[in-house]
Formats: C-alpha cells, structure tokens, sequence
C-alpha cells in the first residue's frame, strides 16, 4: 500500500490547527502508521529540503521549519500522495482551493501549514528520513472494507 510523509509544519502548530489537520486526513480514510511531535534539527531540514538547496527561498525555508515543533505523520492508503497533496493544495496558498488546507487557512507560500510528499518514491525517501521502521506501525484497521475494496 502506498504511503505518505506529512509534516504540520510550525505555523500550523503554533495556530492551533494540528488536530483539524489530522482530523481531515483521518476521515478522508488515510490510515495513520507513524505519528509524533519533535523540533526539526538543521540537518534533517536540510536533508528533508535537498532538492531546493540553492533557490532563493532555501534559507528561510530551512528557517521556517526549524523554527518551532512539527507534528509528522506517516499516511497510507490506495493512492496516498495524490489523495493529501489534494487536499493539501498548491504551493502558494493564494493559488490554493477552498476547501483545501492551504485554500482555507494560507495566506503566504512561506507559511503554507503542511507538506505532503510529491510522489511515492519521495514519500519511501522521506519516511525513511524522517522514522525508524520501529516508528512505523503496520496495523489491521476494522473498517478497512469499507474504504478500500
Ligand atoms: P510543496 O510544499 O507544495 O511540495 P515545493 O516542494 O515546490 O512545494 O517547495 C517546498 C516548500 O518551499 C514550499 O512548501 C514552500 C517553499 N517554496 C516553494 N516555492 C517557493 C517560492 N517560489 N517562494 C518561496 N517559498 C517557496
Ligand atoms: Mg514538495
């Protein structure tokens, strides 16, 4: 089954929105497999944001997500990463949906609430970076029928 690596970043935290942001993906019918809450080192955000290493935004990214603690989840479900960056929204909240995280509670591509992974192959990578296989539970869900069949 595929799997997702997400992060309520520290705006998120700091507002108060970690358990609608759980909440969506949990009633959407992603099973939840790895969950805490930690301070981001420098190293791991660097890690975590390799593929814009250089860009203008880069330092300030690196800020922002060490800036205070995250809550990370580890996502599955049939087609995880396209389910939650769909519900995540674009980048840029102004360009984001209502109805999408980021289209209902952005306002700033620098402050844009959560990460979802961009593709299973990032989202094998990050959940590699960012749990111990200890850290992530396999587990039978009951309503597991009624949301994949
Ligand atoms: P996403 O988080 O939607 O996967 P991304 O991987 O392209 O977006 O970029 C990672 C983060 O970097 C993004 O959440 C916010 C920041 N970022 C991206 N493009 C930016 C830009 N043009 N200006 C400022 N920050 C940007
Ligand atoms: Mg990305």
């Amino acid at each position: 089954m595929e799997r997702t690596l997400i992060i309520v970043k520290p705006d998120a935290v700091q507002r108060g929105l970690t358990g609608e942001i759980i909440r969506r993906f949990e009633q959407r019918g992603l099973k939840i497999v790895g969950m805490k809450f930690m301070q981001v080192s420098r190293e791991l955000a660097q890690k975590h944001y390799a593929e814009h290493e250089g860009k203008p935004f880069y330092e300030g990214l690196v800020a922002y997500i060490t800036s205070s603690p995250v809550v990370v989840l580890a996502l599955e479900a049939k087609n995880c990463v396209e389910l939650a960056r769909n519900m995540i929204g674009k980048t840029k909240p102004v360009e984001a949906l209502p109805g999408t995280i980021r289209g209902d509670f952005g306002v700033e591509v620098g402050r844009n609430l959560v990460h979802g992974s961009d593709s299973p192959t990032s989202g094998e990578r990050e959940l590699a970076l960012w749990f111990t296989p200890q850290e992530l539970t396999g587990w039978a869900r009951v309503v597991e029928p009624w949301i994949h069949e």
